[in-house]
């Protein structure tokens, strides 16, 4: 029996992947409120397919409770909050919920870390503790990072499908937890060092988030001059070896606007272009911010509460507002001491910030700028509702002329 520890945007689909193909799986999490809403059939957040696949799995049989289990194996999945001041990785929920495991679990069971933790956390902070307990890993414990791949939005698709990377101490518990894995994972599963394994996933969000600063940066550039952002990116990805992303409004999401601040934090002196790349995406929202300003100068605009945000979340069609583009604006707004911007987003249903509308015909009768911060479907597949509005793309998704870009 495998229990996963932790049942949030990673946990939960990987504990009811395991449940449905065959694994009898408990799932924990200390939230009594979240186990109640499990076990009434519910999930707790949007995905494509998490409904069928979390059908499948109480039909398989997986339980939910507020306990740790006896068992052999262990997945955790709690958060990694981080510091945002010292940008380094804060492992305080990792660690207590290798503790309460080590309370409960028998003599060589398993614990496997699905968290994203900085490189070196491990050895830092999770053996210290099964050492203070008085245990030996490779003994009575064994250690294995198997760091989450899948992108939101994509997740239940990317379980099954993306490849991913195991990381033990030994090869043997490392080729167990991948045979644990292959029975859902079609893709390939590489066995390596614990070390390796937390390097390589904080690298890989630190490729895109850099990917991404570079486009951010040729928006600028280009504003600047002029000049295309968008045609110019096209043609140069028609090249073999160059394939950039997308400028946008800033950053968000736990991951890709957290994760390089882990090497920053750890190697200052070191990780520099990775620190100029954050700092250029972080100053995205600023950007937008005197972007709007200058259209409304242009339009004869004066009052900024005529200036509407399309979009709260941080990305296209998922409800996850963490660390959003729009967050970060309204703040840097509210920084400038002028206020007024309203707000809406078909994927937020409860109030988050002032001047938040939830209803769409209603947000547009109050402003003359629409500012799209994120392209949801319901936005790019009805254009026309934008007609006669000024309207500043900040994600290049609407294809009505005289529209604005970043
Ligand atoms: N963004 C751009 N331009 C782009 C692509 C993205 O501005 O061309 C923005 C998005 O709008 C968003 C932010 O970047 O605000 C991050 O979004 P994302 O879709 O790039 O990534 P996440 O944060 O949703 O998920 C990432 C993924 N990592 C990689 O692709 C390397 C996912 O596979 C990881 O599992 C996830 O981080 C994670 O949990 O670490």
């Amino acid at each position: 029996m495998v229990n996963v520890i932790g049942l949030g945007y990673i946990g939960l689909p990987t504990a009811l992947m395991l449940a449905s193909h065959g694994v009898e799986v408990v799932g924990t999490d200390y939230n009594a409120g979240l186990v109640k809403t499990l076990e009434s059939g519910h999930t707790t957040f949007k995905e494509d397919g998490l409904d069928d696949l979390f059908a499948a799995a109480v039909k398989a049989g997986i339980r939910f409770t507020t306990e740790y289990q006896v068992t052999d194996t262990y997945i955790v999945s709690v958060p990694t909050p981080y510091d945002d001041f010292s940008k380094k990785v804060d492992p305080c929920y990792v660690v207590a919920a290798v503790n309460s495991v080590l309370d409960v679990a028998p003599k060589g069971a398993v614990v496997v870390i699905e968290s994203t933790v900085s490189p070196g956390t491990i050895d830092k902070y999770v053996r210290p503790a099964v050492e203070e307990k008085g245990l030996k890993t490779g003994e009575d414990v064994h250690l294995v990072h198997a760091p989450e791949r899948i992108i939101p939005g994509n997740m239940v698709y990317e379980l099954l499908h993306n490849n991913r990377t195991i990381g033990a101490d030994e090869r043997e518990v490392g080729e167990r937890v991948k045979e644990l894995y292959s029975s859902f994972c079609q893709g390939e599963i590489v066995v390596t060092g614990i070390r390796t394994a937390e390097m390589t996933k904080v690298v890989e969000n630190t490729f895109r988030a850099v990917n991404i600063a570079f486009a951010n940066e040729l928006a600028k550039i280009c504003r600047h001059d002029g000049m295309d952002v968008y045609e110019i990116i096209r043609i140069c990805n028609m090249h073999p070896r160059v394939n950039i992303l997308q400028p946008g409004p800033g950053v968000g999401g736990h991951c890709i606007s957290v994760d390089p601040w882990f090497l920053v934090g750890d190697y200052p002196s070191l990780a520099t272009v990775i620190g100029e790349s954050m700092k250029v995406n972080d100053g995205m929202p600023d950007f937008v911010l005197e972007r709007i300003y200058d259209i409304m100068k242009e339009n004869g605009v004066t009052d900024i509460s005529r200036v509407g945000l399309y979009g709260l979340t941080y990305k296209e069609n998922v409800d996850d507002m963490r660390q959003s583009p729009t967050l970060q604006l309204l703040d840097s707004q509210a920084r400038h001491l002028a206020e007024g911007l309203k707000v809406y987003d078909p994927f937020v249903t409860r109030d988050v910030v002032k001047n938040q509308y939830h209803d769409l015909d209603a947000f547009l009768r109050c402003v003359d700028i629409v500012v799209v911060m994120v392209g949801h479907d319901e936005i790019k597949k009805n254009q026309s509702l934008l007609e006669g509005k000024i309207v500043f793309d900040t994600r290049n998704v609407i294809t009505l002329p005289g529209v604005y870009h970043i």
